[in-house]
């Protein structure tokens, strides 16, 4: 016989797939639609205005959180009791299952917005993978179906268990086997009928006849016959909790982010109070292959730790500015966007591009400058380190004085027009113009600590990249694209420089190491932006190498000396080779 502790795991177990299963499918039909979240709704509405009143003195904002926690340890208790319950007979445990069933779809299909038959998808699903789970287990446990199969598995005198373990082994192994057929088919079918039918009629008349004839031992001990099969239970749980969890996972992944979606696209955008220059109609050469000077939110590269993308409402959304300060402050997003909004247009880079990469892209921020901000929280003449976090935990630390001395660094809001796609971090995320995005550009916003270097690290440092990262001017090569083949005659090449709040003054190409000749500047809005490049070039036949560099606006050069992008950014001139016929 299963004991009763190996029962309440097999419970807790298909509970637990039962719940992550509805979850997952909850994801998709919509969060609202998870059973466990529709009864404490009802619980709730149906509960007496005095003791509501009670949990809210005593929970506070975590009432929710309690309430939801005891939904949890009251359907794990009776999961546990199911699982004991299904040891004798699984039809026992299925009418469990049925029973939590038919509670949760009471509760989802008299939400007040329901959406019809559709919402009782999660809790249906979820009930019968509960049920298959269970009959699963409780087989592997050497449960009420097993005994049946430990006979016939006698007259077919099946060989020994691989680990050389009991007589009774082999015929719990062969009863996985002809269990999960009967389990495959119930997947698509009725598992609560051909489980109850395998258990009663298996169980009951041939087990008896046949062993008898045949295993004379067995029958003297029926507990031998049912023997528990304590290993193959808990790896089966172990396998349980594992789907149990990744089903969860996704779903509210999914189901988070179908929340977002719309949450994101409720949002209206305040209009900035001091609007970007004008993009000169100069700026954008408009030619195939050279980066446009606005790159498109689709187009913009993505680099965060995060392996899943941080779910942040925005309506519980709080930023919080302590630390050295002369008084912490908090902002809610709706207090953010009363704020005055400024919109600019600036160039983030990866402190990780390789010259000639594509870890760069341009884009028009609508935000709230983090001087305004934080000039309401104080700081103090010690700080000299905001140090942000992200509620993905990731940090960066930004010098105070680079956010102060007046240029665009912002709590950005928007990105070209768009509400911040979540990838950017929405809803709230730093851009400071001329800073690395490892120590600025804190995507999911939610914590800056005004600091001080010598006392705060950020994420990347000891990681073995720089505590500093301003921004070292660059330039790339985008048309041609390195081993173009090109005709022999006038041809043009393109591409854009860097020098974040500096601005580019120059930009030189030669060919192979010729002399170096300055290129057209296409114009710009401000220094805070990349700028496009373009210049003629009457190639002749021949393989070819193309250089590139830039000159700052405070006088600065690129340096010709290869460096890696760590510990603080790449340098070098980016070159290109290219097969001219
Ligand atoms: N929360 C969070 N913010 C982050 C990062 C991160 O890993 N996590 N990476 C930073 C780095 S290294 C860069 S280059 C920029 C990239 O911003 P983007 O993905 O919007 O282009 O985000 C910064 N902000
Ligand atoms: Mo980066």
């Amino acid at each position: 016989m299963v004991p009763a502790w190996a029962g309440a795991l097999a419970g807790l177990a298909s509970g637990g797939v039962a719940l992550g299963i509805a979850q997952l499918v909850a994801g998709f039909v919509g969060p609202e639609t998870f059973p466990v979240v529709a009864v404490g709704d009802v619980t709730v509405d149906l509960t007496p205005a005095p003791v509501k009143d009670f949990a809210i003195r005593t929970f506070g904002a975590s009432d929710k959180a309690v309430l939801i926690g005891g939904v949890l340890v009251v359907l794990a208790g009776v999961a546990a009791l199911i699982g004991v319950l299904a040891r004798r007979r699984l039809a026992y445990g299925f009418a469990g299952l049925g029973g939590f069933a038919v509670v949760g779809l009471l509760a989802v299909l008299t939400r007040p917005d329901t959406n019809g038959a559709l919402d009782a998808l999660p809790t249906l699903v979820g009930a019968f993978a509960g049920a298959w789970t269970l009959s699963w287990l409780v087989r592997r446990a050497g449960g009420p179906a097993m005994a049946a199969s430990a006979a016939s598995a006698g007259s077919s005198g099946s060989a020994a268990a691989p680990d050389g373990d009991t007589a009774e082994r082999p015929g719990i192994s062969d009863t996985s086997g002809a269990s999960n057929a009967s389990d495959a088919s119930s997947v698509s079918g009725e598992p609560r009928a051909s489980g109850v039918s395998d258990d009663s009629a298996t169980s009951g008349a041939e087990r008896h006849g046949v062993s008898a004839v045949e295993r004379p031992a067995v029958v003297r001990s029926g507990a031998d016959l049912r023997a528990f099969d304590r290993r193959r239970l808990l790896t089966g749980v172990a396998g349980g909790a594992v789907v149990a969890t990744a089903a969860t996972v996704l779903g509210r992944q999914f189901g988070g982010r179908q929340a977002l979606d719309a949450a994101r696209a409720e949002l209206a955008l305040p209009r900035p109070a001091t609007p970007a220059r004008p993009i000169p109609a100069g700026a954008n050469l408009g030619l195939k292959g050279l980066a446009p000077f606005i790159t498109p939110n689709r187009d913009f590269y993505e680099v965060h730790t995060a392996l899943v993308l941080p779910q942040v409402d925005p309506n519980e959304w709080r930023l919080r500015i302590h630390g050295l300060v002369d008084r912490p402050v908090e902002f809610s997003y709706a207090d953010l966007l009363k704020m005055p909004l400024t919109e600019a247009d600036v160039t983030l880079t990866c402190v990780s591009n390789e010259v000639g990469g594509d870890l760069v892209g341009n884009a028009r921020w609508l935000g709230v400058r983090m001087a305004d901000v934080l000039r309401r929280a104080g700081l103090r003449s010690d700080a000299d380190m905001l140090l942000s976090t992200s509620a993905d935990g990731f940090t960066c630390g930004t010098p105070a004085d680079v956010v102060m001395d007046g240029r665009d660094a912002l709590f950005a809001v928007a990105m070209n027009g768009e509400v911040l796609p979540v990838s950017h971090g929405f809803p709230v995320r730093q851009v400071v113009p001329g800073l690395y995005g490892y120590v600025s550009a804190t995507k999911w916003l939610v914590d800056i600590k005004v600091t001080r270097f010598d006392q705060d690290e950020a994420y990347w440092t000891p990681r073995g990249w720089s505590a500093m990262g301003p921004i070292k001017t660059q330039s790339r090569i985008d048309i041609p694209a390195t081993g173009d083949s090109l005709k022999v005659g006038r041809t043009t090449i393109a591409g854009v420089a860097w020098a974040q709040h500096t601005g580019v003054d120059a930009v030189e190409v030669r060919v192979d190491r010729g002399q170096w000749r300055e290129a057209r500047l296409a114009e710009t809005p401000g220094a805070d932006t990349w700028r496009q490049w373009s210049i003629d070039w009457d190639a002749t036949a021949g393989q070819h190498t193309i250089e590139v560099r830039a000159t700052d606006a405070a006088g600065r050069t690129q340096t010709e000396e290869m460096a890696p992008p760590a510990p603080d950014g790449a340098t070098g001139w980016h070159t290109i080779t290219v097969q001219v016929a």
